[in-house]
């Protein structure tokens, strides 16, 4: 990895304010973005790319040459964007497609193709900037769903660059996900990048899922390969700046604030409920209002014993959904403090506004009970903010199961938001707590957060980001480069007596969903006749197809053939197929039913039958239920299959039962203990060729067509270059004809 870190994000870590003289001067902006990059970013020569936040100021052209003057200054790299592309970019489909889809709140989401067509815009004026500044050797790395499509761009213009992508916000499941009309350009958008990250793994999941179901990349333990290139996807979960929050209320301003919120007290005795949030309908305000007055309602005796501080951030007021949740938030504290208020006493409090931090951290300091009851939120950082500032290890955190945040802190009293009575029965909980039991559980939370912390977070991102590159550079040692196809082909031209063993599907063509679609095209034909033309080259397709499939394909080529991975070999001077020993087949019957009633329980799933093998195909199902169905049969048949001397092959998105033994490696001895071959090249590309990869002479050429981890002294990244190799050969082949036109 690079030495010098871009940060990009939708904004800047500074925005425009206005200080006590009413002077224009940058601020921090907080959050937990912030929090976790800043100390990044503060180190020498890194820069943060991003969206110049005006502070919703007027600004003529030299007072914003003067702002952007001071962002350069602080090292960072405003992006402008003009005020239309800007509306349909943030307001548009970051916050008004991505947001509440993501949130599942399709109801909310909007799919409009100009706000699509603006965040493609925005997208590629955010790359433009990155480029601006970006040099050999830096490590981008790219924040949030304002900004999915950047990692593609910059890989575009750009291929070296180390990136790293982060979701802030939840990954919805493929059903949520699917609904989006550019889903597969948001996702090949963000597969550019090296290192995917999200805060739990249930996303992940989602994330993967959709991959595998919308683009059919499979992937192994969140690692697979996009156009040759190994990505990974992970969990990394974000946490605060503990020290920064622990040590606050200790500081004497805010301890200040903490004197007079005592003092300010309604009654002695009486207790504080916290809520703190952005106005947004994810974070579940209405539903904790409604629990609120349900609370009262039940539990008289809390009645002007209890309040609830609501302090809201004003959020995306350019959006109508959050108007109306504005009203609605309005209309539920007026309806319950006139319900119930009396002359010295006003249930619910209500901020409309950004508290200063050190009244943020004094409001966590002094409130008995915070409630965090979000309906959904990609991880909440309020819910840690206020446990780092419990310094008396008191306190009692009612937390919604629908937060990431909860994975960490189960020690909260956890609620379903949706649920009135449970939520009720939380607050009730909450402010009852003993003193004993809050420290208890209160202090186990702080451990963890105190560990964890933003700066951990990062860290350990980036580690993981250079784990990836590491990978791809022991990977990539192993390209079939230039240099080596070259050093190939003048082997093969030299040569007097060449082998040539291919493996058909993945190998020659791409996989896909219906066995029977994948025959050779007239160019590959083409391409494989005028190679074994050659009388000094043999070529023979060994394959796990059965032998009636490549009769057909192969059939009238001079070409030797391998089917059901070693079962029988077509010898081209007899003419005939040979069984590789004598078999019994009736161990099908024994097992037939068992694997057609798998396949009848998992649709899109198919039974291959062969002479002496079946195969159960799951290429077109869900991968979820396929991997589930994969450790059933295997369940299922293994007493079976060892009973009878048979074996279960996993290859690519197959599961085989074929006799023991049987295998390429068996089969393809029959040309390698040949010792008159001066040139052999082996490809193929999946479990069942690392058979005729691991038997094969040590000075053989062997080929893996997929770049991940293999027996295989290369690779080469998919069917394309293969056939790209294999073209370069034919050039070197003596036809044993004329007139054979047409190779592809
Ligand atoms: P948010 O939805 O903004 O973030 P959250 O993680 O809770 O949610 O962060 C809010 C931040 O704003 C906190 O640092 C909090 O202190 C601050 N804040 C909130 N109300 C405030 C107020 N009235 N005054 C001052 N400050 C206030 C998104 C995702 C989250 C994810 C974060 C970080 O939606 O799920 O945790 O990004 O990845």
């Amino acid at each position: 990895m690079g030495d010098r870190l871009i940060i990009v994000s939708n904004r800047l870590p500074y925005r425009l304010g206005r200080g006590e003289d009413g002077e224009r001067k940058l601020e921090h902006s907080s959050g937990g973005l912030v929090s976790g990059m800043g100390p990044l970013h503060e180190r020498h020569g890194n820069v943060w790319v991003g969206w110049a936040d005006e502070g919703g100021q007027e600004l003529s052209a030299r007072e914003r040459a003067e702002f952007d003057a001071q962002l350069v200054a602080h090292d960072c790299v405003p992006v402008h964007v003009c005020e239309e592309d800007a509306h349909g970019y943030y307001d548009g489909f970051s916050n008004s497609t991505l947001w509440p889809l993501f949130h599942g709140f399709p109801q909310y989401t909007s799919f409009e193709e100009a706000d699509w067509e603006a965040y493609r815009r925005v997208n590629e004026r955010f790359c433009e900037a990155v480029l601006s500044v970006a040099r050999p050797g830096d490590t981008v790395w790219v924040h949030d769903y304002h900004l999915m499509l950047l990692p593609s761009l910059i890989r575009k213009a750009s291929p070296q660059t180390a990136i790293g992508f982060f979701l802030h916000i939840p990954f919805p499941d493929y059903e949520t996900f699917r609904m989006l009309p550019w889903r597969q350009e948001l996702l090949l958008g963000t597969l550019s990048a090296d290192l995917i990250g999200f805060h739990t793994y249930d996303y992940v999941r989602h994330f993967l899922s959709s991959c595998r179901r919308l683009l059919g990349y499979d992937n192994h333990l969140g690692h697979f390969l996009f156009e040759g290139r190994s990505t990974q996807a992970d969990a990394f979960p974000l946490g605060i700046d503990y020290d920064r929050f622990h040590n606050a209320a200790l500081e004497p301003k805010a301890a200040c604030q903490i004197e007079r919120i005592r003092a300010d007290r309604e009654r002695p005795g009486s207790k504080t409920m916290l809520s703190v949030e952005r106005l947004d309908y994810t974070k579940g305000i209405p539903e904790r209002l409604r629990a609120f007055d349900a609370f009262l309602q039940r539990h008289p005796s809390w009645r002007e014993n209890v309040v609830l501080k609501l302090v809201a951030v004003p959020s995306r007021e350019g959006v109508a959904s959050y108007q109306s949740l504005k009203r609605e938030v309005d209309e539920l504290v007026g309806s319950i403090n006139g319900r119930y208020a009396t002359s010295d006493w006003t249930p619910v409090e209500y901020y409309y506004r950004s508290v200063p931090f050190d009244l943020l951290t004094a409001l966590y300091a002094t409130s008995d009970v915070m409630l965090v009851t979000p309906l959904r939120d990609g991880m909440n950082l309020v819910c840690k903010e206020y446990l780092a500032c419990r310094g008396d290890g008191g306190g009692a955190l009612v937390l919604s199961e629908m937060a990431g945040a909860t994975y960490e802190l189960h020690e909260a009293l956890v609620v379903n938001p949706f649920d009135r009575d449970a939520m009720v029965e939380a607050m009730l909980r909450a402010l009852e707590m003993p003193p004993d039991e809050q420290r208890c559980r209160v202090s186990a939370m702080q451990k963890r957060l105190a560990r964890y912390t933003a700066g951990k977070w990062a860290e350990e991102f980036l580690a993981a980001l250079d784990g990836v590159l590491r990978h791809q550079a022991r990977l990539n040692a192993h390209l079939l480069g230039p240099t080596s196809s070259r050093r190939l082909q003048e082997a093969f031209a030299q040569a007097s007596k060449r082998l040539v063993l291919l493996d058909y599907d993945g190998t020659l063509v791409p996989f896909v969903d219906e066995p029977s679609d994948a025959a050779p095209d007239d160019g590959l034909k083409a391409l494989i006749a005028r190679i074994a033309a050659d009388p000094a080259t043999t070529l023979a397709i060994v394959s796990g197809r059965d032998k009636e499939t490549l009769m057909e394909w192969f059939g009238d080529l001079p070409v030797g053939l391998v089917a059901e991975h070693g079962l029988w070999r077509y010898s081209v001077s007899q003419r005939q197929w040979l069984l590789r020993e004598p078999l019994d087949g009736a161990w099908k019957d024994r097992i037939r039913q068992t694997l057609l009633d798998f396949v009848d329980r998992t649709p899109g799933s198919i039974l291959e039958e062969k002479d002496y093998s079946m195969a159960w195909h799951y290429r077109a199902c869900s991968n979820e239920l396929a991997e589930r169905r994969v450790i059933e049969i295997k369940s299922a048949l293994s007493g079976v299959a060892a009973d009878m001397g048979l074996m279960l092959m996993e290859g690519n998105r197959v599961l085989e039962v074929k006799p023991v033994h049987v295998d390429k490696g068996s089969a393809a001895h029959h040309w390698f203990r040949d010792p008159s071959y001066d040139f052999m090249l082996v490809a193929g590309d999946d479990v069942t060729d690392e058979d005729m990869f691991r038997t094969a002479p040590e000075n053989a050429w062997t080929v893996k067509v997929r770049n991940e981890p293999t027996q295989a002294r290369y690779a080469l990244k998919n069917p394309a270059e293969m056939r790209s190799l294999l073209r370069g050969l034919a050039e070197a082949s003596a036809p044993r004809f004329e007139g054979r036109s047409g190779i592809m």
